[in-house]
């Protein structure tokens, strides 16, 4: 079996081709051109004889026509490509506009009217749901305590929290110009689906790390830095305790040590209150192949129903390394900070779990615990 694989060269692509490969299919990557190398996340399938790159930007659609004309018998198409950083999408609207949206367009029309039978796969975002969630409430059975003279009884009660989510019914409310983007990509599959009946499937992923994440994500930057000053404070000899109490100050943005002339930046960070779903990817790719099994394609939501704040994040990579307060060494940096943000990520899969069999398997503690080792091994 072949299947194509835009943005191999990415995070999730490059997983998607392990996956693939693994299954015993053959894979055509594509990759956009750029004059330098940016195939380190795929270097290790240089030697497969099942994996080729075709040279592809998925913006041009003479380009996309070319790839499905000449690969017709693909059975699969997985659509990773895309400008997916959030911030960048302020500064680049049009641009993250016509690669993240309007090129899936093309996609769209060459399969339809070229292999109608192929199974498309597109990436869409939980960044779509933007400043929405719906509500539920959860009861919990719970025993009251009362007490009449000398004579104490238990009597049930329910407490109950109210639990705000995001699921496949939750209306959408972007945020900025990629989750408009993805948002009208999202829509386009639906209609062709709808309309001209090809099997389009769209996973509504919440976000989903690992070693291979972006250098600017907001956990890759944050496992890096520890690792690049896990790697400084060994150079030196340094021990965290070392650090002078100049760094606690809010405005000092270099880390300093007692009775020794060697600074460290601090890691610049901005909005810490944001809460976020995170997964680990490479089980979110194991979602997305699900969905293409399926006879009917439909669109699902992919979490792990777990919301944690930049802050908790922080808390767990710095502690993977023995460090407990982690307040002097980050600088709150307004650059980045967004023009809009979303606040609140939490998702529900339950539709997931019960069609497609799906469910996260890696930990929050453990994905981060393999982000942080990755970097300090380095
Ligand atoms: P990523 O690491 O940024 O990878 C994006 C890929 O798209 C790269 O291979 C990039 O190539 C390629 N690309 C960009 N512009 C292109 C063009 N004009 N033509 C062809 N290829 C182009 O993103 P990711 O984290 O793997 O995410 C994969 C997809 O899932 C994206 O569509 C993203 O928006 C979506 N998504 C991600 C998450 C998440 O948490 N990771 C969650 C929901 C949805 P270069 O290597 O040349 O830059
Ligand atoms: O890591 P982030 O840049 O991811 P974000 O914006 O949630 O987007 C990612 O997930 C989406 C799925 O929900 C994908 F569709 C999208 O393609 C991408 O993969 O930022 C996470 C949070 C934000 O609230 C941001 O304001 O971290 C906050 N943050 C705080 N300081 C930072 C930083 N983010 C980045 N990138 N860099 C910082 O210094």
């Amino acid at each position: 079996m072949k299947a194509i694989i835009t943005g191999v060269t990415g995070q999730d692509g490059s997983h998607m081709a392990d996956l693939l490969l693994d299954k015993g299919y053959s894979v055509i990557g594509t990759a956009r051109r750029t004059s330098g190398s940016n195939s380190k996340r795929i270097d290790h399938l240089k030697n497969n004889r099942c994996f080729s790159i075709v040279e592809t930007d998925i913006s041009d659609n003479h380009s996309v026509r070319e790839l499905i004309k000449r690969h017709p018998d693909a059975v699969e198409f997985y659509n990773f490509a895309a400008q997916s950083h959030v911030a960048t999408s302020f500064n680049q609207p049009s641009y993250t506009f016509d690669m993240t949206g309007k090129s899936v367009m093309n996609i769209l029309e060459a399969i339809t009217e070229i292999a109608p039978e192929m199974r498309l796969y597109q990436a869409s975002s939980s960044e779509m749901f933007g400043s929405n969630y719906d509500t539920r409430i959860l009861y919990q059975n719970s025993y009251l305590n009362v007490y009449k003279g000398n004579s104490h009884f238990e009597l049930p009660a329910f407490q109950h929290e109210v639990e705000k989510f995001q699921n496949e019914d939750t209306k959408f409310m972007p945020q900025s110009p990629y989750a408009i983007a993805k948002l009208a990509a999202h829509h386009s599959v639906r209609l062709y689906r709808q309309s001209k009946g090809i099997h389009a499937s769209c996973g509504i992923l919440f976000n989903h790390e690992g070693p291979r994440r972006g250098d600017d994500f907001v956990t890759k930057k944050i496992t890096k830095w520890i690792g690049e000053y896990m790697r400084w404070l060994e150079k030196f000899k340094a021990t965290p305790s070392m650090i002078s109490s100049r760094c606690e100050a809010k405005d000092c943005q270099t880390i300093f040590f007692s009775g020794s002339q060697y600074c460290f930046p601090k890691l610049r960070l901005g909005n810490l209150d944001a809460k976020r779903d995170w997964g680990y990817a490479p089980d979110y790719m194991n979602a997305a192949w699900l969905m293409l099994q399926q006879e009917t394609p439909d669109d699902y939501v992919i979490c792990t129903g777990e919301t944690r704040s930049i802050r908790e994040f922080l808390d767990e990579a710095f502690s993977c390394v023995g460090i407990s307060d982690w307040s002097p060494l980050v600088f709150i940096d307004p650059k980045f900070y967004r023009p809009c943000e979303v606040d609140y990520l939490k998702g529900c899969c339950k539709k997931a779990k019960e069609k497609l069999g799906w469910k996260p398997e890696c930990s929050f503690k453990d994905m981060v615990k393999i982000m942080v080792q990755h970097e300090t091994q380095l």
